[in-house]
């Protein structure tokens, strides 16, 4: 299952024709570097390459009226002064002779990308465009846009292959007006969107792009604005609301399309967006949303005008797409005050329409006023350019680090005799274990270590160990005689490296805090329905869920907002995800978590399950093959009000020590 990539030169044949300096900056350059970034990059090659092709009218008709049809339809028979006229009608954007064309072959695009996907010829892809989409509406141009590519494949994939739902995610950094009002009343289309606002300060000024406004009639929290009051967010600005926000809206809404208006002026040097966003965010972005609706993602490119940054950011999201792990997101900070006060401020305006962010009982609903919101900070403090700052277009940053992965994706130890799923290596090793390893062993198994089989993986655990540390293999999964043995010795063994740093997670009650230690060498989170380690310090963090693993929303509620942030902050160099004994955890949200946690780590996940509990085996290496997780059961139950209580109150705690954790304003740490 591949991916796929949608381009055609064609679209790079217009251009602004007179002098207008709010349009000058979208030029045909931007699709060419982009694409010949790809080639450069060897990620051409690796996609499946779909042709272009014009929508047809009853395509464009299924968003715009007929009269705007017409209208546009006209302007390649029109004289450069009637184009210019014609233009004038609307905002931030300019016609051209062969503009119709390419905008025909941009919705054409979208639609073949989303066919492929759709009828499954691939799992994923991207869509380069020109013109872009998302500020177009039913009967007016606008920003660059011309017809709608993203919400008229919304449509068409419901019409055509009766998809129920769709998620549009719009992380361009404009606000998608156009898309917002084709779908506001319409529940089976989420729209989601982050933008640069600052007040209404910002293009395109409307009152309609703030928080408040969450879709109408039945389409009511159906529409989620993130509006950015400051320029300059970062990473961690970003991540925040992923993690407390859109992943777990998403999560309950369960999509069975993912749309991504994919544009790239949010990134670091944009002149439009002002953002400090690094280029490789946006593969962490794609991994994040890549299990959702069984991986059927499709992302169209939308605004990026920074010739640098737009052609690295896109490579970051199709290599994610083609399933190489993102690299490492190192000193992510904390998520300043104005990016905490807008998601908080939209975490209350949808704690109506949506289960995830219900607060449980005993924790008020912190409701924050519109006014006490606009009245903190001052005014854009953050975009006052002094004499020796630079323009967001003379920023300079690194370039992202190359992504390599290793010649083996998945290795298996298995209890002898099995053989292993298609695609896994078998590793099988007779070497002994190191003396001193044994030692160690001793200490805490005695009793255990009487049993001559307990010791039998272990070598082959270690070899795989050593393997996945050269980067020889990216993950793998060990059926061990027993778990917290085997956990003890790949700790000490990566423990041995100077500044190693493994997250730990365990899913299902049993000891686990003789492992935890508090030099920061480990940082482990333990999810079970078990309350009896309490919390100590800040690496070892229990999870009590009362209805225990079995739980898809409990279990969705734990994993997005405390093990991501605490992960994403945490920085590990490996995943040490562990099954214990009777964990009782469903097989929906285990393939999620498989899936999820592989975007740490550069992809180093190793799982270790007990003999004798190995039904999982199959599934658990299909996910760290890189098929993506099945979708959960939809609906999704509301979680139980204790266990979002015991969320919650773990978070409450920890979000001094770990800032991420945060979700709103004012600081209650
Ligand atoms: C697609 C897109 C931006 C329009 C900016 C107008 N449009 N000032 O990024
Ligand atoms: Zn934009």
């Amino acid at each position: 299952m591949g991916t796929a990539l949608v381009y055609d030169e064609e679209m790079t044949k217009y251009k602004l024709l007179w002098v207008d300096p709010a349009c000058k900056i979208e030029v045909p350059e931007r699709l060419t570097v982009s694409y010949e970034a790809l080639v450069k990059n060897g990620l051409c090659q690796r996609c499946v390459s779909i042709p272009a092709r014009e929508a047809t009218e009853a395509e464009i008709l299924l968003v715009h009226s007929e009269e705007y049809l017409e209208g546009v339809k006209k302007t390649p028979y029109m004289t450069l002064e009637d184009l210019k006229e014609f233009t004038l009608q609307y905002g931030d954007v300019y016609f051209h002779p062969n503009i119709y064309h390419c905008a025909k072959l941009a919705v054409g695009s979208a639609l073949q990308l989303c066919d492929s996907v759709m009828t499954g010829k691939v799992r994923n892809g991207m869509a380069l465009v020109r013109p872009p989409g998302h500020h177009s509406m039913r009967s007016a141009a606008s920003g660059f846009c011309v017809f709608n590519n993203v919400a008229i494949a919304a449509r068409y994939a419901k019409q055509k292959y009766g998809v129920k739902r769709v998620l549009i995610v719009d992380w361009d950094v404009h606000h998608g007006q156009g898309v917002q009002y084709c779908f506001e009343d319409d529940p089976s289309v989420l729209y989601f969107s982050w933008h640069r606002y600052e007040h209404q300060k910002f293009w395109p000024n409307l009152r309609e792009s703030d928080y408040d406004n969450v879709g109408k009639e039945d389409g009511a929290g159906f529409n989620i604005n993130v509006p950015w009051n400051k320029v300059g967010m970062k990473n961690s600005d970003y991540l925040s609301v992923f993690f407390h926000l859109l992943l777990p809206v998403a999560y309950e809404f369960c999509p069975e399309l993912v749309l991504v208006c994919a544009g790239f002026d949010s990134a670091i040097g944009d002149p439009e967006g002002e953002m400090c966003a690094s280029p490789d965010i946006f593969a962490h972005l794609t991994h994040l949303l890549m299990n959702l609706a069984g991986g059927k993602l499709c992302a169209v490119l939308e605004g990026g005008y920074n010739l640098t940054s737009l052609p690295q950011s896109v490579c970051q999201t199709v290599q994610t797409l083609l399933g190489d792990p993102p690299t490492r997101l190192s000193d992510l900070g904390a998520p300043c005050e104005s990016a905490l006060e807008s998601l908080q401020c939209v975490r209350s305006a949808h704690r109506q329409y949506w289960s995830c962010l219900r607060q449980a009982a005993g924790l008020p609903d912190s409701h924050v006023s519109a006014k006490r919101i606009r009245s903190a900070g001052g005014e854009g403090e953050r975009t006052e350019v002094g004499e020796e700052e630079k323009s967001a277009e003379e920023q300079a940053w690194p370039e992202p680090p190359q992504r390599v992965s290793p010649p083996v994706r998945c290795a298996l130890v298995l209890p002898g005799g099995e053989a292993p799923p298609d695609g896994c290596e078998q590793i099988s090793s007779r070497e002994e274990l190191h003396p001193l390893m044994l030692t160690k062993l001793r200490e805490h198994f005695q009793s255990e270590l009487d049993n001559c089989s307990a010791l039998a993986s272990l070598p082959s655990l270690m070899t795989l160990v050593e393997k996945m540390e050269k980067n020889e293999i990216r993950n793998g999964l060990a059926v061990v005689h027993s778990v917290t043995m085997a956990m003890m010795c790949v700790l000490q063994h990566v423990g041995d490296a100077p500044s190693s740093r493994t997250l730990v997670v365990c899913v299902g009650g049993g000891s686990v805090g003789s492992h935890a230690r508090e030099d920061g060498k480990t940082l482990t989170v333990q999810i079970s329905s078990e309350d009896t380690e309490k919390p100590t310090g800040k690496f070892y963090v229990p999870v009590h869920l009362k209805k225990g693993c079995g739980d898809a929303s409990g279990f969705m509620q734990a994993l997005l907002g405390l093990l991501l942030p605490l992960g994403y902050q945490y920085n590990p160099d490996l995943v040490l995800l562990v099954q214990m004994p009777n964990a009782g955890v469903c097989g929906g949200v285990w393939q999620q978590l498989v899936g999820v946690l592989q975007g740490f780590a550069q992809g180093h996940v190793l799982v270790l399950m007990q003999e004798g509990e190995q039904a999982r085996v199959g599934p658990t290496a299909s996910t760290l093959l890189g098929d993506p997780a099945p979708p959960l059961e939809h609906p999704l139950q509301a979680p139980l009000p204790e266990d979002v209580e015991a969320v919650e109150t773990l978070r409450s705690r920890l979000q001094s020590d770990w800032s991420l954790l945060q979700n709103t304003g004012e600081s209650t740490a």
